[in-house]
């Protein structure tokens, strides 16, 4: 996940405290979720944040294992609903796998659909955008998981591609935000993957989530490999064995930064003699530690698809062994992500034109109250995007730069979902209410912008467009004053 020099530095660090930790395997620990550091959910969330608490699934150790129902192999990327093998543009190959790959893999199994067009497609700069400062920066899968949970994501095609051709762009168009409120992540998890009771979990996961009753294509996941030095770890399947010519990775990469690639299957077949006593075994103390554990196993692999493209390692993919991941010096590497999609309908939405000349010290706020008369709302919400991602904190921002990208002063039309505003009213009498919208600039910066448009806009049920309401901006300039405007809501308390 990480390209820039500042990272190797980080990297570096985590290497280092991985070898100090005691991050030996206990052999027969279940599956189990685990936050084993900053990369695996937003750390201003604090250590009380369960990132799967929105899911309907049900939660890693909740569901039975059975591992003699799994057969021997399964490679998701081969199904209609998996994407191509990408070939990343810049840092966001967490992104790649987080978006354009897992999510995109997730929504088809969800809506039965195939991907095989940008309909069906996500891209992987809408979420990269919102965090990498607008500069070629590395980025975390979970700010893709946090950007599809709080905005949405936008199909491939309204958005223009799986990627674009320059870094920190924003969309520009109603429309396409609108869509991307369609398109959430309801949940998200990592796991480690160091005993065998995990790896088979991870193994049922991927072939049918371990719910065999319901019928539903299995899942895939992130990881977050170390690649310097990969050729003294890659090897290929030598003539007359199983997967022969084929690319494994026996270990991580022996130094060097981390990597955001997706695992979409496995094969409990495949295998090297990594100590070279002429034999491929799984119960011979290979690592000279006094007892036999997964570590030390050679037969078994997971199927990673890379984002380097389909022609990388023959097709795109390579091996990796089970036992790989068991790295005291890569911390990183020893953890699988999944996420749960859901498919999600704004009743009600805000639609603003604005320009703005630093989107990371924007600040916006609405509000709502019951009382069409009220002077001040009851309820408020400060959507992330337009409040420099607090989320994200150190992690990211969208870029001191304009609202537009770098560069560009032109002024984008967005959309905002008020749903959430309005549930937190009560049922009103006359259904009508008042909304307050407020834009200003962070303490200490000196953002100028300009509120151009603004309307509310209601939708049925169904999500079919039913009305919008223009709201009145006398002069739309903020800046050193903040600009407030309000307009009286129709419709409050819908179910
Ligand atoms: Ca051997
Ligand atoms: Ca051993």
């Amino acid at each position: 996940m990480i390209t820039t020099p500042k990272h190797l530095l980080v990297a570096g660090g985590f290497a280092i405290a991985g070898l100090l930790g005691p991050v030996m395997a206990e052999e027969s620990a279940a599956a189990r979720a685990e936050y084993p550091g900053g990369f695996t959910r937003p750390p201003s969330e604090g250590k009380n944040y369960d990132t799967w608490k929105g899911a309907k699934g049900p939660d890693v150790g909740k569901t039975k294992v059975d591992p003699k129902r799994l057969p021997s192999r399964v490679d998701n990327s081969k199904r209609p609903e998996f994407p191509p093998v990408y070939k990343q543009r810049w840092g966001a190959c967490g992104q790649f796998a987080s978006v354009a790959s897992i999510f995109t893999y997730e929504m088809n199994v969800l809506n039965g659909n195939k991907a095989d067009s940008d309909e069906n497609r996500f891209p992987a700069h809408f979420s990269w955008n919102m965090m990498n400062r607008a500069e070629n920066k590395g980025s975390e899968a979970y700010h893709g998981w946090e950007v599809a949970k709080r905005i949405g994501i936008p199909t491939a095609k309204s958005y223009g591609g799986v990627r674009l051709n320059k870094i920190g762009v924003w969309p520009n168009g109603y429309d396409i935000w609108r869509e991307a409120m369609e398109y959430r992540v309801s949940g998200y998890r990592y796991t480690p993957a160091n005993t065998v009771a995990q790896l088979n979990e991870a193994r049922g996961w991927m072939f049918d989530r371990n719910q065999p009753a319901k019928k539903t294509p299995g899942g895939i996941m992130a990881l977050d490999g170390r690649m310097g030095e990969l050729k003294k770890v890659t090897v290929t399947i030598p003539d007359g064995k199983h997967e022969a010519g084929k690319d494994i990775w026996t270990r991580w990469g022996p130094s060097g930064y981390g990597h955001g690639i997706t695992c979409v299957g496995y094969d409990d077949q495949v295998g090297y003699d990594v100590n070279g006593d002429g034999k491929i075994t799984n119960d011979i103390d290979t690592n000279n530690d006094g007892k036999v554990t997964l570590a030390d196993w050679e037969r078994g692999a997971y199927i990673v698809v890379n984002s380097w493209g389909e022609k990388w390692s023959k097709d795109g993919r390579i091996y990796l062994l089970y036992s790989a991941m068991i790295d005291p010096t890569w911390k990183r590497g020893n953890y699988l992500g999944r996420a749960e999609v859901t498919r999600y309908l704004p009743s009600q939405t805000l639609k603003l034109k604005l320009s703005c000349n630093d989107r990371s010290d924007l600040r916006m706020t609405i509000g709502i109250a019951g009382d069409k008369n009220a002077k001040s709302a009851e309820h408020e919400i400060t959507p992330e995007a337009f409040n420099g991602w607090p989320l994200f904190g150190r992690g990211g921002n969208g870029g001191h730069v304009p609202i537009a990208g770098p560069e560009d002063d032109t002024p984008i039309e967005v959309g905002i979902d008020l749903t959430p505003l309005l549930k937190k009213l009560g049922p009103d009498k006359d259904e009508k209410g008042k909304l307050f919208l407020q834009l200003s600039r962070a303490d200490g910066s000196k953002v100028d912008g300009e509120l151009h448009e603004a309307a509310v806009r209601l939708y049925d049920p169904n999500g079919k467009f039913v009305r919008e309401s223009a709201m009145k901006i006398k002069t739309g300039n903020f800046g050193e004053s903040p600009l407030q405007v309000n307009t009286v809501i129709r419709h409050l308390g819908q179910k």
